[in-house]
């Protein structure tokens, strides 16, 4: 990397994830090697630095230049790297490159056997008759529409007849509903006192994340996760550990509760699943004509199942009879409001690129005004409030503000058009200024300070919050790239995002595996899993608008506010831009406005 110039420099950290002060940057290029200067600058910056100062950069270089060290001379700083800047630097946090890495640290035992966990053979080789009982997506959708006509009038015709947020065809949608026309410029202000509201957080990283890095916090961040999951699954099995199983003799019959440490086919077609438990890992054999074999196609690595079955002759492998996962119960009763009040469900504003859709959240924000919207108390905004930079390559090119701390006061000046008398909730995505691996921990002192507008409240992603009530899991949703990637179309695809939700609610986890899209951050507890069900399960990242029921727990993707970038178009991606999802948080009917 030729780094003659300031320019590349800036270009280069932004690309990293960061600004600089200008000052930092002068000094940069005048160092007597700039890359390597760069780089030292980036391994020694602190896990939360955003803007490199030019103090930085003369401790480096003081450290680095006149003994003539090299990069390898500065002790690295064991953290992710902020604002989704290359892992490469950083890997031991991040674990973003290929599954491998995942089979080496993610491991129950301390015995990680570095199996290449990687490629699923056969994974969606034959798409299988969709039998499962699980899944009810469909059915239960109807009565979400069927309360509402204002989905109906969004969607295509026969959204009522389970469109569980399918496709919204724009051709057959009609014009109604559409904010210019209910958007009467009348304004109206929430009468509702105040004391009313209530909004609750759990679950949530910020403040107290303790991940090193180390090895060792993988294994424990695992634990955690077959502990909390297991104890979901203890009921239904009576399991024995992986250890004792393989002490036992052959005909037993046996149950294993695991982590999902490998899938894999035989030549006949059949199906090995290892599970990995605190002691061990045991193969368990699924037979390709069980009417369960299906569900193994959903297997995501280390997610928690539980099977029961039989040893084989030789003791060396469990015939399965039964698979089960967590799962939301179908009794699930979700909880309501004691009074008629909305949240509006939005995400993926990214303000700053040259495709923010000002024009649709400009009417949005005055359609918020009106007395239509006198409900609307709550927004809840789910990641990815700016573009950020150096997120993608190339990225720069479609940049409208290309200073982070610039694209956050853009951001703050459109949440000042939300009516002042609205409480919000935001978490942050992918393309926000914080460390990429999940749990993301929500903003710093300096950007809460910018967005301090209507004291918002920042959580980390995931948070489950509880409105009135209801408690509403917010998840920005970088798993659901994974999820659609590894499954088979019919389970789960970019058209009908929340079938990729029900897996996770499925799962119990909002992102089970990593390692390809997903990044996970060591904590002592795997904030990741679902411990309560949710009510109201929302997500963004795909830029599509998707919404359904999963054992009656609603599950919404809200699309984004960001029209197609140049990325997008390459790769088909068709975003569902300008939609407000508006959630009745006292009979958890959603209706859908649209603002293009
Ligand atoms: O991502 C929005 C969606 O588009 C999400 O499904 C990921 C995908 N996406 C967007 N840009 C890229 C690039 N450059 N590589 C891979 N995948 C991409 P968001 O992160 O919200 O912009
Ligand atoms: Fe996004
Ligand atoms: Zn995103």
């Amino acid at each position: 990397m030729p780094l003659e110039t300031p320019v590349r420099i800036v270009t280069e950290l932004a690309r990293r994830g960061y600004n600089a002060e200008r000052e930092a940057v002068t000094l940069l290029a005048g160092a007597e090697a700039p890359a390597r200067a760069l780089e030292a600058v980036v391994d020694h910056a602190a896990d939360d630095t955003l803007r490199i100062t030019a103090a930085e950069v003369q401790a480096v270089l003081a450290a680095t230049e006149p003994t003539g060290d090299t990069v390898d001379g500065v002790a690295p700083v064991p953290e992710a790297s902020p604002t989704g800047s290359d892992a490469s630097g950083h890997p031991s946090v991040s674990t973003g490159d290929g599954h491998s890495e995942s089979a080496e640290t993610g491991g129950l035992t301390e015995m990680a056997d570095g199996a290449e966990a990687g490629e699923r053979a056969g994974a969606g080789d034959e798409a299988a008759a969709e039998r499962s009982s699980d899944t009810d997506g469909g059915a239960t959708a109807e009565r979400i529409p069927g309360a509402n006509e204002q989905v109906q009038a969004e969607r295509a015709p026969t959204a009522a007849a389970g469109a569980d947020g399918a496709g919204v065809d724009g051709s057959t949608a009609p014009e109604s509903g559409t904010a210019a026309e209910t958007g009467t410029g009348r304004t109206a202000a929430r009468t509702t006192d105040p004391a009313l509201r209530s909004m609750e957080v759990a679950g949530d990283v910020t403040g107290r994340s303790t991940g090193t890095g180390e090895y060792g916090d993988f294994v424990t961040v695992f634990r955690d996760r077959y502990e909390k999951l297991s104890k979901q699954l203890r009921g239904r099995v009576n399991h024995r550990p992986a250890s004792a199983i393989g002490s036992m003799n052959g005909g037993t019959e046996t149950a294993m509760i695991g982590l999902v440490d490998d899938v894999r086919s035989t030549k006949n077609g059949h199906w090995i699943v290892e599970l990995e438990d605190t002691t061990g890992t045991f193969p368990c054999l699924v037979m390709k004509d069980r009417e369960f074999a299906g569900r193994v196609e959903e297997l995501l690595l280390d997610e928690c199942v539980a099977v029961e079955g039989t040893l084989s002759d030789d003791g060396e492998i469990v015939f399965v009879d039964a698979l089960y996962v967590p799962d939301v119960p179908r009794t699930h009763t979700p909880n309501t409001a004691d009074r008629h009040v909305q949240a509006a469900l939005v995400s993926d504003l990214h303000v700053g690129s040259q495709e923010f859709a000002a024009d649709a959240w400009d009417r949005f924000a005055s359609w918020l005004h009106t007395d239509e919207a006198a409900a609307v108390e709550y927004l809840l905004v789910a990641g990815d409030m700016v573009e950020g930079v150096g997120v993608y390559p190339d990225q720069d090119e479609e940049l409208d503000i290309v200073d982070i701390y610039e694209q956050y006061e853009a951001f703050a000046e459109r949440l000042k058009d939300v009516p002042g008398d609205m409480e919000i909730l935001m978490i942050p995505g992918n393309h926000d200024a914080v460390r990429l691996a999940e749990p993301q921990p929500g903003f710093d002192e300096q950007l809460r300070e910018i967005m301090s507008v209507h004291d918002a409240r920042i959580t980390g992603n995931p948070s489950l919050v509880t409105v009135e009530g209801v408690n509403v899991l917010m998840y920005h949703g970088v798993s659901l790239d994974e999820v659609i990637a590894e499954l088979p179309e019919s389970k789960a695809s970019y058209d009908e995002p929340h079938k990729a939700m029900y897996q996770l609610l499925k799962k119990r986890h909002v992102a089970p595996q990593f390692g390809g899209k997903t990044r996970l951050a060591p904590e002592e507890r795997d904030y990741l899993v679902m411990e309560e069900v949710p009510d109201v399960f929302h997500t963004g990242h795909v830029h599509k608008l998707g919404w359904g029921k999963y054992h009656n727990v609603l599950a919404v993707n809200s699309g984004c506010w960001q029209e197609q970038t140049d990325f997008q178009k390459s790769v088909n991606i068709d975003p569902e831009v300008g939609y407000a999802p508006i959630l009745d948080l006292d009979t958890l009917d959603m209706t859908v406005r649209k603002f293009t």
